[in-house]
């Protein structure tokens, strides 16, 4: 949390208002009560159901044992109940912790034990996965389902359970409202404590910047617990504007698309594989009418200029890049920005008391110009990750600086440029990998000695992942596809299985004896432009 002094000036400076998430929805039910505030499919859930709906679970919650700081591990797919489970979450100050339908067993399990979840709300099947299934690996906490329950709590029960007069005062605006996951490049995976005041002060900001307002359309393309499609200004700057937010069950333009012309979608958030896909959908001759869109959003990973410059001409709309982290920092290129910016920065912060320092090893700061190490210091920025007191130590600066590992560079205006990484992370076309969890579920396999985890270059994710791995003497060295069903059965998410895989008989070594990711990046330099036959592991 923020020393005493920083968040007196916070507050002050009007950044942090005392408002929670409870307060926000009640206020936009009665200011924009019978308009539709969430579309999904064919049911259109307005600002009044919205909150009723939030109450009613909430009481339902209670009534099933969730009480204030419980936290409540959320795994739901684009789907309306999302917002009944977190604004239910929220009334009650029990803590969503926001899982991506991609997780499995290994990242569930995990969340769930970490944080001693006494719940777990997930769907029935998705995407051919039955999530259920992820009941044995809960513990104690009670599984909750939208959709058929099969043997477990049904969500759509839990809405006539309780009594809404009944429910305990919710949470104050400076205490924690949920926990979101980071990208992260450690062996676990860490959690992101933010509150109501720190979060809704970059949502208020990030809706200013992007324009919202009631008459606007916000379609959720990426995974809704994400923090771009949350919160950049995404869905929750929707609900701050009194604008409508379209659920798309998918991303790919075949689903999307038609949803923008139906529905008059005038703002999205992808990222850049994603832009690639629409660009190119876009082209054909029997595209919707995308005429609404007024604003795509690009972030999570780097856009290429190239790529950049397409989106006026083949989309009609204005691009506008987001450079941010669920730990805080968020950058947008400006609506008014001259093209050079939008194509060739990431935009700059949000917020004049972003303290930005761009450092070199030494922690020293460098000239405008020069690529060095993003610090960050600011009002919706966290201060450490949720209990991993040690992990804080490294991550942070002693005067509460957080090392985000991206290499930038500034330019005059306070814009960045991305120009790479420090951490240990492979960045799959805007889903995050942490190269030591991977490393460590490698290490299981018998034949393996050593692994090490590195980004491949891509034409279209921009980073695939490549496993190098050290085999035991004796052992028959595992194939990709034994490497990669491994990790599957182990319950990796699929989206951290390795794409490649290469067995070598050492790594190379830094001057202080540590592996070289390096120079195994470097061996791997040429593969990238190696025909497909030659990928496989
Ligand atoms: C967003 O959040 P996370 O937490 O999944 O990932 C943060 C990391 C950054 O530290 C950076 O390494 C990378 O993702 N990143 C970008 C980028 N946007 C994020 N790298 C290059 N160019 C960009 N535009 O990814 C996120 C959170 C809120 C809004 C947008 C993205």
């Amino acid at each position: 949390m923020w020393p005493q002094e920083f968040a007196a000036r916070y507050r002050e400076r009007g950044y942090w208002t005392g408002q929670t998430f409870d307060d926000l929805l009640a206020e936009r039910a009665r200011t924009f009560a019978d308009r539709v505030a969430v579309v999904d499919g064919d049911r259109r859930i307005t600002y009044r159901q919205w909150r009723e709906r939030a109450l009613r679970l909430a009481a339902g919650l209670y009534d099933l044992g969730v009480r204030p700081g419980d936290r409540v591990v959320v795994q739901l797919p684009n789907v309306a109940e999302f917002f009944d489970v977190v604004f239910a979450l929220f009334r009650l100050g029990a803590l969503p912790v926001f899982a991506l339908p991609a997780h499995r067993a290994a990242e569930i399990g995990y969340f769930c034990a970490h944080t001693e979840a006494v719940a777990f709300v997930t769907t029935d099947v998705h995407g051919g996965f039955d999530h259920r299934s992820l009941a044995a690996v809960t513990g104690r906490a009670t599984v909750i389902v939208a959709g058929e329950p099969g043997g477990h709590t049904a969500l759509a029960d839990l809405y006539d359970r309780g009594d809404v007069d009944r429910l305990p005062a919710g949470p104050r605006a400076g205490e924690l409202a949920f926990l979101q996951l980071s990208g992260g490049s450690t062996g676990l995976p860490k959690l992101i404590p933010r509150t109501h005041d720190d979060y809704l002060y970059s949502v208020r900001a990030s809706a200013e910047i992007c324009a919202l307002n009631a008459g606007s359309v916000y379609l959720v393309t990426l995974p809704v617990a994400h923090n771009f499609p949350m919160s950049s200004p995404g869905v929750l700057g929707a609900l701050h504007a009194g604008a409508r937010i379209v659920l798309s069950p998918s991303p790919d333009p075949a689903v999307a698309f038609p949803l923008v012309a139906r529905e008059g979608v005038t703002i999205t958030a992808l990222v850049p594989p994603l832009a690639l896909v629409w660009l190119e959908a876009a082209q054909r001759a029997e595209t919707p009418d995308l005429s609404s869109l007024q604003v795509v959003q690009v972030g999570g990973a780097k856009l290429a200029p190239a790529v950049a410059q397409r989106v006026r001409p083949v989309l009609g709309c204005r691009l506008q890049q987001v450079f941010g982290m669920a730990e805080g920092l968020v950058n947008y290129t400006r609506l008014d920005d001259a093209d050079d910016r939008v194509w060739h920065t990431q935009g700059r912060p949000i917020c004049p008391d972003d303290e930005i320092r761009v450092v070199d090893d030494d922690d020293v700061e460098v000239p405008d110009q020069t690529v060095g190490h993003l610090l960050t210091r600011g009002p919706y920025t966290i201060r450490g990750y949720w209990r991993a007191a040690e992990h804080n130590r490294v991550a942070f600066t002693a005067d509460g600086f957080y090392r985000t590992g991206d290499l930038v560079r500034r330019l005059d205006g306070g814009y960045l440029v991305v120009e790479g990484r420090a951490k240990d992370q492979i960045n799959r076309g805007g889903e995050k990998i942490a190269a030591e969890e991977v490393e460590n579920h490698l290490l299981t396999h018998p034949a393996v000695h050593d692994a090490a985890v590195v980004a491949v270059p891509d034409p279209y994710l921009g980073e695939r992942s490549c496993a190098f791995l050290v085999c035991r003497a004796g052992q028959q060295p595992p194939t990709l596809g034994q490497v990669r069903s491994h990790l599957r059965d182990r319950g990796l998410a699929g989206y951290k299985v390795p794409d490649l895989v290469r067995v070598v008989d050492a790594f190379p070594v830094t001057g202080v004896g540590k592996t070289s990711r390096r120079d195994l990046r470097a061996a791997l330099r040429d593969l990238a432009a190696a025909p497909a036959a030659d990928r496989r592991g």
